[in-house]
């Protein structure tokens, strides 16, 4: 009942806030008081700027003396976080004897001021200027110097848009925050978070959060008129006719979209990266495997980090999760795949709460490898002490005729190719259709990249190459990347890889399953550069190096391995015209073209995939 209203009224997102620290399950059966088990205060918490921002303290009752702060900061209502506190009383986390804080971030819920997406860093010459770190600066010297009985440390935490807020307030950090866990925070919304990837628009993310956080003070999600978003958005046409039928200029975040569709000052100010000094803080960056938002960011900023780190405080955990999954009660599961036992629950007790008692109460240290990986295939935790680890061998795997990939390049020259039709009126749906809106109650986004690709095969703009069954267990660990040589009758192009493990038709639970362990979209024309767009030549072969991202991941005797290539996934992603325009936001429909696409496999252009292979 909680969860539904919940889910209602603020969507998603937000329940990934409640969850940071308490059952999603539990909620249901448990909903009691607010505060059973806990005192609690709302606080208006002046800034520096005059804006007071609301603020709840949860102290437990039963503890005695001075307790450090866990502190959460959050465009998604403090409200459902202190309503569940008490849902999970053996939570080392919520019962681990802290001052549990959550604060309302500027223009949203009950704060005061204006909500601005990802607000960009203020200019530091001016003494009133604000942003997230001089707000969680602010926040955090007034709870150490008003709240009483602290002892006067700060551990801060929080999962995607408050994982973003945690690295903003270890930018600068008070010297009061002891501990950081930024979990699943974005980087870089141009380069591979929610917006975009390389330049290609995350449409019906995009869009349909948007529109949710700039609905108002609450988030209240789009009311779609069909079911199935999938027709939605086709029927919609070209972009252009988003701001003209629907949103008319009145959501800052599309209007950014529509301003910038390259990487140009708008996307690379507000880009963690340069933002980000030495590591200051002990900081462990916690992401997903299948995270179907913000993958690239906690990996980004972990090795941003990790460059400065010389006296070892910057960590990496990487898990079988998706968005958020780590705040899951139990995740045993995801999707399809049983991991056997409560990996969720087992990191929260035996990594997060023991690292944060460490920093903020003197409990004894942890011994945390530099990255804490899951091996899913294996289903075992792989410590080590660099990532992407060095001992691996970077192995290609080719293209090759007949549907074929394999670890022997082809032999002959010129023009072997592989052709398909990509039709921008006929797209790829990314999931099964009917899509519900992204975060609809029954909506299958927050498991989708463990989709099974199965769904795909009677589609002939979605061309597949797969080895024969493998003779032993194949371990990766660290980067892939694909590179590809390509041509279009066109002159834009989308290209989609993706990196599939093909179950055999013996596997019990999962026969012929068809598991995406690695994903990526590369809009033809940044391929000289992300603030470059360029037309292709019509047939003209370019190459194409695709960053995969990085895995660690046990490919088991008896499966294949499958690399799939397609130009559209959509409503995920927004249709390229195939016409080169310069700004696809303003693209007119008659721009949107058919073209014929080939992906080479010879010698002279050896398309291939090259995967991280544990020596
Ligand atoms: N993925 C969400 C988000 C973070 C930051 C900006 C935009 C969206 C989230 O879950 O918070």
């Amino acid at each position: 009942m909680f969860l539904t209203n919940c889910a209602a009224r603020i969507g998603r997102v937000a329940m990934v806030l409640i969850v940071v620290l308490v059952a999603v399950a539990a909620m249901a059966a448990r909903q009691r008081a607010a505060d059973a088990g806990f005192l609690r205060r709302d606080e208006m918490i002046p800034m520096r700027d005059g804006v007071r921002l609301h603020t709840v303290v949860l102290r437990p009752r039963d503890a005695d003396g001075n307790l450090p702060f866990l502190f959460t900061r959050t465009p998604y209502n403090c409200e459902p976080f202190a309503n569940a506190v008490d849902a999970q009383p053996d939570n080392p986390l919520t019962h681990g004897g802290y001052l549990l804080v959550c604060q309302d971030i500027r223009g949203k819920f009950r704060s005061e001021g204006s909500f601005v997406m990802l607000r960009p860093p203020r200019d530091r010459a001016q003494k009133t200027a604000v942003d997230e770190s001089s707000d969680a600066y602010d926040a955090i010297e007034w709870l150490v110097r008003n709240v009483p009985t602290n002892n006067g440390r700060v551990g801060m935490f929080g999962t995607s848009y408050p994982g973003w807020l945690t690295v903003m307030a270890a930018l600068e950090p008070h010297p009061a925050l002891k501990a950081a866990a930024p979990m699943a925070s974005p980087a870089d919304m141009w380069a591979g978070d929610d917006f975009h990837h390389n330049g290609a628009f995350r449409l019906s993310y995009g869009f349909e959060y948007a529109t949710m956080m700039e609905s108002g003070k609450e988030n209240t999600r789009f009311a779609f008129d069909l079911p199935d978003t999938f027709e939605w958005y086709l029927r919609v046409g070209p972009l252009a006719m988003i701001n003209r039928r629907y949103l008319h200029e009145a959501y800052p975040t599309w209007n950014d979209f529509v301003a910038h569709p390259d990487y140009d000052a708008f996307w690379k100010r507000q880009a963690v990266v340069p933002q980000l000094g030495a590591v200051k803080v002990p900081t462990m960056n916690v992401a997903g495997w299948w995270d179907q938002e913000d993958f690239y960011g906690p990996i980004t900023i972990y090795e941003a980090l990790e460059k400065t780190d010389r006296v070892r405080q910057n960590f990496l955990v990487v898990g079988p999760w998706n968005h958020g999954g780590w705040n899951q009660q139990d995740g045993r599961r995801l999707g399809p795949l049983d991991f056997g036992r409560s990996i969720s629950k087992l990191f929260r007790a035996d990594v997060l709460a023991p690292w944060f008692a460490q920093h903020l109460k003197d409990a004894p240290s942890v011994d945390l490898p530099e990255a804490l990986t899951f091996e899913t295939g294996a289903n075992e935790w792989r410590r080590w002490n660099q990532w992407p680890p060095a001992s691996t061998r970077p192995t290609p795997m080719y293209l090759r005729a007949d549907r074929r990939l394999s670890f022997e390049p082809p032999e002959d020259g010129g023009a072997a190719f592989d052709a398909y039709v990509s039709d921008p009126a006929n797209p790829v749906p990314y999931r099964k259709r009917p899509i519900l809106p992204t975060y609809a109650e029954g909506s299958t986004w927050p498991t989708w990249l463990t989709d099974d690709q199965r769904f795909l095969s009677d589609r002939a703009d979605v061309v597949s190459w797969r080895t024969e069954a493998l003779a032993d267990d194949v371990v990766i660990a660290g980067r892939i990347r694909a590179d590809l040589f390509a041509s279009t009758t066109g002159s834009d192009a989308d290209w989609i890889v993706k990196l599939i493990d093909v179950y055999p038709d013996t596997d019990v639970a999962m026969p012929d399953y068809q598991l995406m362990i690695a994903n990526e979209v590369f809009r033809g024309r940044y391929r000289n550069g992300i603030d470059k767009p360029e037309p292709i030549a019509a047939g003209a072969v370019e190459r194409y190096t695709i960053d995969l991202h990085t895995q660690n991941y046990r490919f088991r005797r008896g499966h294949r391995v499958m690399a799939q290539l397609q130009s559209t996934w959509f409503p995920l992603i927004d249709r390229n015209p195939q016409t080169f325009v310069r700004n696809i936001f303003l693209a007119q429909a008659s721009d949107f073209r058919a073209a014929t696409h080939r992906v080479y496999r010879s010698s002279r252009y050896p398309s291939h995939v090259v995967m991280p292979v544990v020596r």
